[in-house]
């Protein structure tokens, strides 16, 4: 079961490092990577020759794509669905875990995160952006949802820009990043290699973070936009915000409109719901919520449809069931948001 190759793991300089290192699949987390980073992390926290972690991708592309749906797909298609629950839950109990870590939590963010890329690196206390970051939650393209903790995370985000990146999947670099609040600093990629030889050499954290992190030079593009994006998306229903993009003939809000049409219908209407219910509950309540909505959303037509079209066939033209949103009835949602009842996600005090 474990192919420890796929997670590199060291301790010098007092701090406990993590490579994902799956350089051919972006970093894209597998069960395995799931189980041994759980693993590594339970053995750290009590380990007190480790003051912190370091997380970072191999490669010169990734921090990491996402989580391995790819594998939940031929999971499905085979008829295991002990994988399919078992990839989600253990996925979103070590985000948990993560998000409650008793020690600094680095995640060095040089390349692409995204989906379950940002589940290991947005929970943690530390997210260092480099100009060469690329974050998004994109699952609505492939008839999922926001999940690995983004409830709380994209909440989190000011005003109605967390449920427009959520919606849309749009890609955000270093600046927008920090603007949103899922980056902490920004370092230059150039500086990486010393900031790292500095805490391998037992430099305390805080010192080298001083020494080493700078303000952007830019503004991005949601400190441009978030005016517009408030304005459309803090509508009180998702064919309202729907109605106001159509009808704004910015370049903007038709680019918008473009992309939340092209995305699933019944991914939009759950993620809206989602991300409205999700305000009131507590960090754990939130990743409940999530489990269910993964077991659902695997059950249902446009996870595996989206899959196939994006990384199957990648013809990149799914076909949505229902492919309208006025197709879809406030009971078809509420199917989503049903209980798992024995099969719930619970949270029991660590091992
Ligand atoms: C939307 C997504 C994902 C995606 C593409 C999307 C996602 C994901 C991957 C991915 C990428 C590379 C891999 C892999 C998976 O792509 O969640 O196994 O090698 O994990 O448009 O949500």
């Amino acid at each position: 079961m474990t192919n420890t190759n796929d997670l590199l793991s060291k301790v010098q300089g007092g701090i406990g490092w993590i490579t994902l290192n799956r350089p051919k699949a972006l970093n894209a987390l597998s069960l395995d990577m799931i189980r041994n980073l759980t693993q590594l992390l339970k053995e750290w926290e009590t380990n007190s020759s480790v003051n912190a972690i370091v997380i970072q991708g191999a490669g010169d592309k990734a921090f990491c794509a996402g989580g391995d749906v790819r594998a939940v797909y031929d999971a499905k298609k085979s008829g295991d669905l002990e994988t399919c629950d078992a990839f989600f839950r253990e996925e979103y109990t070590l985000n948990a875990h993560i998000h409650s870590y008793p020690k600094p939590y680095v995640a060095l963010l040089d390349g692409i995160a995204m989906g379950g890329g940002l589940g290991v690196s947005v929970n943690g206390s530390h997210r260092i952006v480099t100009e060469r970051a690329l974050l998004a939650m994109p699952e609505t393209g492939i008839g999922f949802f926001p999940d690995v903790g983004a409830t709380t995370f994209l909440n989190n985000v000011p005003g109605a820009v967390g449920l427009y990146l959520g919606l849309s999947g749009t890609h955000l670099k270093a600046e927008d990043a920090l603007w949103a609040g899922l980056a902490t600093h920004f370092l230059s990629s150039t500086c990486l290699s010393s900031f790292k030889k500095d805490l391998e050499q037992g430099k305390p954290l805080e010192d080298t973070l001083t020494a080493y992190c700078r303000e952007p030079q830019e503004k991005g593009f949601l400190e441009h936009h978030s005016d517009v994006i408030d304005m459309h998306f803090s509508k009180s229903s998702l064919k309202e915000i729907i109605e106001s993009l159509a009808t704004d003939p910015s370049p903007f809000a038709q680019n918008t409109y473009n992309t939340l049409t092209s995305k699933s219908p019944t991914s939009l209407a759950v993620v809206f719901r989602q991300l409205k219910e999700g305000k009131t509950l507590s960090f754990l309540a939130r990743m409940k919520l999530e489990f269910r909505l993964s077991q659902h959303f695997v059950k249902g037509h446009d996870f595996m449809e989206g899959i196939r079209a994006v990384l199957v066939d990648k013809d990149r033209l799914p076909r949505w069931k229902p492919p309208r949103l006025q197709d879809l009835s406030d009971r078809d949602i509420d199917t989503y948001f049903a209980q798992l009842n024995e099969r719930e996600l619970e949270f029991g005090r660590p091992a």
